[in-house]
């Protein structure tokens, strides 16, 4: 899956691709890279980020989403909480669900339903703005499994059918470092709950304290992460770079596989 931020203030795209047009090339350019998914949000989840009304985030994703679905080769997931967003994105061709608050705004269930997507649900503990002030857990794989699990239910009696559910730890969202890793290292616990994994650890901030570095020096980090998760069982890895986190995922899944 790669990321294509819409948004003027995304943190690692610095704005660059905030027009319609730069966007559209970036996800052309992401998919040449391999990706089969292009997740589009037009909100930063950033902490302290301006929060964006629904009309200026259908306005930011849906010409993207549109062009995307007509010219390539690939599923659209929209990186949204707003049902109105949900829906404007589903009707320019978007597939997939992907939301950080896992579907629990008012009606964001009902409307995954009713127009039979794909969703990831992801566990964030708290809402971005504060999440990271003092986060703390008894057993943190233990309770994300269970609100993921719980999340999962909730869908299902909401009608979504269980093959359209995917499950996502949320790294980085209301975690300290060492929740990162032991999320990471448990990995197996989340994956046995019988969905598909998805792990994002793409130029996160733990990367950059581990290895001191900036945001754009986090690649062979997040590369040798998500090689880390497939391993471990994810099944869909989150990504600014697709390329080389491609080549890493597959050489694991060529040798976990034996072919
Ligand atoms: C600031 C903080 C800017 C966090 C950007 C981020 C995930 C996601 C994001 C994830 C799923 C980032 C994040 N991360 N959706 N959206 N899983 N499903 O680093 O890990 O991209 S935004």
């Amino acid at each position: 899956m790669g990321i294509l931020n819409v948004t003027p203030d995304s943190f690692s795209d610095g704005g660059r691709y905030a027009s319609a047009a730069a966007a559209i090339d970036r996800a052309a350019s992401l998919a040449a890279e391999g990706a089969a998914i292009i997740d589009v949000g037009g909100e930063s989840t950033r902490p302290g980020a301006q929060p964006v009304g629904a009309n200026e985030e259908i306005e930011r994703v849906v010409p993207v989403i549109e062009r995307i679905v007509a010219r390539l080769d690939v599923a659209v997931s929209i990186d949204t909480s707003k049902p109105a967003v949900m829906a404007a994105a589903v009707e320019a061709g978007a597939c997939i669900v992907n939301d950080v608050y896992a579907l629990r705004a008012p009606g964001a269930r009902d409307f995954a339903a009713t127009a039979g997507v794909g969703v990831c649900l992801m566990h964030m503990r708290g809402e971005p703005r504060t999440m990271q002030d003092d986060p703390h857990y008894v057993d943190v794989v233990a309770e994300v499994g269970e609100f993921l699990a719980a999340e999962r239910d909730a869908c299902r009696a909401a009608g979504i059918a269980a093959e359209a559910i995917v499950l996502d730890p949320g790294i980085g969202f209301g975690k300290r470092m060492e929740h990162n890793f032991a999320l990471l290292r448990g990995l197996a616990a989340l994956v046995a709950l019988g969905s598909p994994v998805l792990v994002g650890v793409s130029r996160k901030s733990f990367i950059g304290r581990v290895l001191g570095r900036d945001v754009g020096g986090r690649l062979y980090g997040g590369v040798g992460l998500a090689a880390l998760a497939v391993a471990g069982g994810a099944r869909i890895v989150r990504t600014h770079d697709v390329a080389p986190t491609l080549d890493a995922v597959r050489m694991v899944d060529a040798v976990l596989q034996g072919d």
